[in-house]
């Protein structure tokens, strides 16, 4: 160690080097391990010969599955890398890391990282202790053994005062499950309205879409509310960016001209929030009145269209095409029409129709950006139905895929390599045994949990809406977060949150940082990273799994979730063998020993890792020696398996392919066998959640904080007080809130609100001003960025900032859009983070620039704040 640290003392810091390349390689690093602060630059070269590099985990929810490599020496990482396992090519491309992930030494060693156990200074065990101060008291550090005895012994006064039903937690873990559970609360948080009409309509088929390679033989692509270059982690945007090489026109549809259109588009389709239901009527309008739709495809493959085509039962004159034309409702669904709701220019509506009905083949894609949306399923309806009216399914270069978006876009077919599940049982949640994601049958009656957006309020006024039962009474009294992400900051309504916090008797939280969520609790217990732990697998991209292994020690007095769990479980009298049987090392060679792959002639799996019964003891763990195609030491070094790809190979997938060669031998897992445009199911399972109706066509109607709600008068165009529409969208400077403290990352990607020109000269802000953005739910302060990439009248903000609230004003600093964002219940229990109405003005206050705020270093841990 002394050795490594005389080498590296005389080099200098140098962030803007990282500023302007966008890469570690040459970047200052900050080490805060064993108590020591120190600080250094292009420590690698020398250090490489004696070093180690080790696959280490970017885990973060961004949807990339990128290789990041740290160079540890003496238990010291000096560097990081990324993908250099192979050469590079367009079909087998490496998994380059982002400035994100370049940037996690940030992370992990960062000197605001939690070190030690806390509690509240004015906590009491009971009934909580001046809870108002929750958010702004001091913290006073405390060894394990006291926070572990506390934090049971609320859990135990709880449950044996109120039941386990006074106790709310978004994730609950093995040791609480256990003790008999908690309420939890549950949404379509990612996918926003898709999954309800993907089952009825599609029978399921989530974020189907062909083969990437496959892309290369579209024409023409349209990409929907889909921003693949910033939230698309990986290769997405590359391999778009083949296709159009190879000669695809791009198309996209957004209320931003955003970074991937100024990759990729050949022409911007802008569109207000919330709004392209109305967009997609008008197109389909259209598409009728010139007999452009495939009505051959139509009749063969699809339900609902037309009265000689409709579902079993259903009423003949509620068909799609009637609707359109306004036949029975006298209300034809013209260009005109929809240009009044969804701002596109009617021209540029029956350009853009004409285009999609007559290229092919065609690659029609959405992401779920625009179904993150007040009665969004009423998009994903349109959305499809356009779709197939041009009867792109099934062949090569064509396919109409939704919900595309993640570590999946623009992957579609099965996973060509798996990793193996841990092994060991789990409890299920006695109290809510349905799924979080998407969220509960809502005819179903054994349930107890709220929708996201329900969860402060029910804190708050002691009710939540329970499907077809209707509102229910409930009563919490304890807010557990062990291993539950950030949910003040990241939930809807922070403000509420805030309230709904301060309101119960106890709040704990595991962190790695004082996010929100730590910083209002009473009890904040600090977790390791991925990095500080043996190892795991990251998956999602279908060509490749990574497998990562420790980097470090834990920092400080770390520990793991899963050690919190076992230890409060065992002051409850319960035995973590009950809960946890297996041990870490076990549960990780099951996964390595699950691996599979898809054998070379594409008919099935294999094993992948070759493990000897010299391996299995040197491991320390039960299993059986097996034939695969590495070895295992192989597969560790290398930490990844990537199936090579070249097109026209044996992996090469079409969706839907065999539905569309014989449709009655290969039906749809839909009520009819296939497509269903007119679906009676997805309307009954839609109005039985009790927040909204849904017809069961795609249908326009007016939503909550939608375009119609910025007036006081939609009819007579009369202006309400939000008379602007805000977006919520996932950006390129964080994943969600985590990496939004590291400053680099703040200096690199400013945190922004974008604002048209004509909107900021009406209201005389001008070039880098700050302003307000209030909307029906709280207030926020940001510098603006004036630019016509922008539709007039739509703004948008990045999601994911670390709230900042001033308890006096109440308005927040760093610009959290979820104190923006309201609890809207919606639809299938949909986050509806892209529908908000609010109004912006010129706010004189300076505001320093956050990446030279101070770190949120607690001074109970040897910091300055
Ligand atoms: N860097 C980064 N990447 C991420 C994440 C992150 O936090 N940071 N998060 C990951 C996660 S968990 C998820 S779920 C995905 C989400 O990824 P997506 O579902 O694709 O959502 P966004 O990236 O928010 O928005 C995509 C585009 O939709 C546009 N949009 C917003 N509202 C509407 C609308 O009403 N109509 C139309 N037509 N367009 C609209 C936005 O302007 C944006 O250009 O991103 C993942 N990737
Ligand atoms: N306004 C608005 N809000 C949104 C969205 C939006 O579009 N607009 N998008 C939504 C979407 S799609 C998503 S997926 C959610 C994501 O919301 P979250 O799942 O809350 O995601 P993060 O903000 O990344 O927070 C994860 C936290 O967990 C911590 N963490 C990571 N690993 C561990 C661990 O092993 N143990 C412990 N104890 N902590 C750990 C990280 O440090 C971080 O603080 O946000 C949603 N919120
Ligand atoms: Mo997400």
């Amino acid at each position: 160690m002394t050795k490594f640290f005389d080498k590296i003392n005389e080099m200098t810091i140098s962030r803007r080097n990282f500023i302007k390349a966008s890469t570690a390689a040459a970047a200052s690093l900050s080490l805060v391990g064993c108590g020591n602060t120190l600080t250094t630059t292009n420590a690698g070269q020398a250090a490489n010969e004696e070093g180690t590099w080790i696959t280490a985990a970017c885990w973060h929810n961004c949807g990339g599955r990128c290789l990041n490599k740290a160079l540890v020496v003496d238990g010291v990482v000096v560097r990081q890398k990324t993908d250099d396992t192979h050469p590079d090519s367009p079909d087998y491309p490496q998994q380059r890391g982002c400035a994100r992930g370049r940037s996690q030494r940030q992370q992990i060693f960062g000197a605001d990282r939690l070190r030690y156990p806390m509690k509240r200074k004015n906590w009491n065990p009971g009934d909580g202790g001046k809870r108002e101060l929750r958010g702004k008291d001091e913290w006073v550090r405390i060894s394990w053994e006291e926070a572990l005895d506390h934090v049971a012994a609320e859990l135990k006064r709880v449950k044996e005062t109120y039941g386990n039903k006074a106790i709310l937690a978004k994730s609950t873990g093995p040791a609480l499950n256990a003790y008999g559970g908690a309420m939890t609360y549950w949404g379509c948080t990612s996918d926003g309205a898709w999954p309800k009409p993907q089952q009825f309509m599609n029978g399921g088929r989530s974020r189907g879409s062909n083969d990437r390679l496959d892309l290369r033989n579209s024409k023409l692509i349209v990409l929907w509310g889909a921003n693949p270059v910033w939230s698309s982690g990986g290769n997405p945007a590359y391999n778009f960016k083949q296709a159009k090489e190879a000669g695809a026109k791009f198309i996209i549809v957004d209320p931003l001209y955003n970074d991937t259109a100024q990759l990729l588009a050949d022409q911007w389709i802008p569109v207000r929030p919330g709004t392209d239901t109305a967009l997609l009527l008008g197109m389909a309008h259209y598409m009728i009145t010139n007999n452009l739709h495939d009505q051959e495809f139509l009749d063969k493959y699809c339900v609902g269209f037309d009265a000689e085509h409709m579902p079993e039962g259903a009423d003949p004159k509620e068909n799609f095409k009637d609707y359109v034309l306004g036949t029975y409702d006298g209300t034809p669904k013209t260009p005109e029409w929809a240009s009044e709701h969804c701002g596109t220019d009617p021209d540029l509506i029956r350009s853009f129709a004409h285009e999609v009905a007559v290229t092919k083949p065609m690659t029609f894609t959405s992401s779920s950006a625009a179904a993150r949306t007040s009665v969004g399923e009423q998009f994903c309806q349109a959305f499809l139905t356009v779709g197939w009216m041009t009867g792109n399914v099934g062949k090569p270069g064509a396919s109409v895929c939704s919900n595309n978006r993640h570590n999946t876009q623009s992957y579609g077919g099965p996973a060509l390599v798996k990793a193996g599940g841990a092994g060991g049982k789990s409890p299920a949640n006695p109290v809510y045994k349905e799924p979080t994601f998407p969220g509960p049958d809502p005819f179903k009656t054994d349930w107890h949990g709220m929708v996201i957006d329900e969860a402060w309020d029910a804190v708050i006024n002691g009710e939540y809406t329970a499907g077809v039962r209707g509102k229910q009474p409930c009563d919490i009294r304890m807010i557990w977060n062990i291993g539950s992400g950030n949910v003040l900051n990241q939930n809807t309504d922070i403000m509420k949150g805030i309230e709904a916090f301060r309101k119960v008797e106890f709040v704990v939280t595991s962190a790695h940082f004082l996010t929100a969520t730590a910083q209002y609790a009473d009890i904040v217990l600090p977790a390791t990273t991925e990095w500080e732990r043996l190892g795991g697998f990251l998956t999602g991209n279908p060509e490749m799994i990574i497998f990562y292994s420790q980097i470090t020690q834990p920092m400080f007095e770390a520990k793991d979730d899963d050690w919190m769990y076992a230890e409060i479980g065992k002051r409850l009298g319960l035995d973590p063998a009950d809960f946890d049987p297996l041990s870490p090392e076990q549960k990780l060679f099951n996964m390595v020993a699950g691996c599979t792959v898809m054998k070379e002639d594409g008919s099935g799996y294999e094993k992948l890792v070759t493990i000897t019964a010299e391996d299995i003891a040197a491991l320390g763990v039960k299993g059986t020696p097996q034939e695969g195609r590495i070895s295992y030491q192989e597969f560790k070094e290398q930490g990844v398996y990537q199936v090579p790809r070249s097109p026209g190979d044996q992996y090469t997938y079409i969706d839907y392919q065999d539905f569309i060669e014989d449709p009655e031998k290969n039906p749809l897992g839909t009520e009819s066998g296939k497509f269903q445009i007119h679906s009676q199911g997805l309307a009954d399972t839609i109005n039985a959640y009790g927040w909204n109706t849904l017809a069961p066509i795609p249908k326009y109607q007016y939503v909550t904080e939608g375009y119609e709600e910025t007036f006081a008068n939609f009819e007579k165009k009369e202006k309400s007080g939000y008379p602007l529409q805000l977006t919520t969208i996932h950006y390129a400077r964080r994943s969600h809130s985590t990496l939004d403290n590291i400053s680099w990352l703040r200096e690199a990607f400013q945190n922004r609100l974008y604002i048209h020109p004509a909107d900021a000269a009406a209201r005389g802000i001008a070039k880098n001003d700050i302003v307000k953005i209030s909307s029906r739910h709280g207030q926020v302060i940001r510098p603006v960025y004036i630019t016509e990439r922008i539709m007039p009248g739509t703004l948008t903000l990045g999601q994911g900032a670390w709230a900042e609230v001033d308890d006096e004003t109440g308005i927040c600093k760093a610009g959290a859009t979820n104190v923006l964002n309201g609890g809207l219940p919606t639809g299938q229990g949909v986050q509806a983070y892209n529908t908000c109405n609010v109004q912006v003005e010129k706010y004189d206050s300076k505001l320093e620039t956050d990446y030279l705020w101070p770190k949120r270093i607690v001074a109970a841990q040897g910091g300055n704040k």
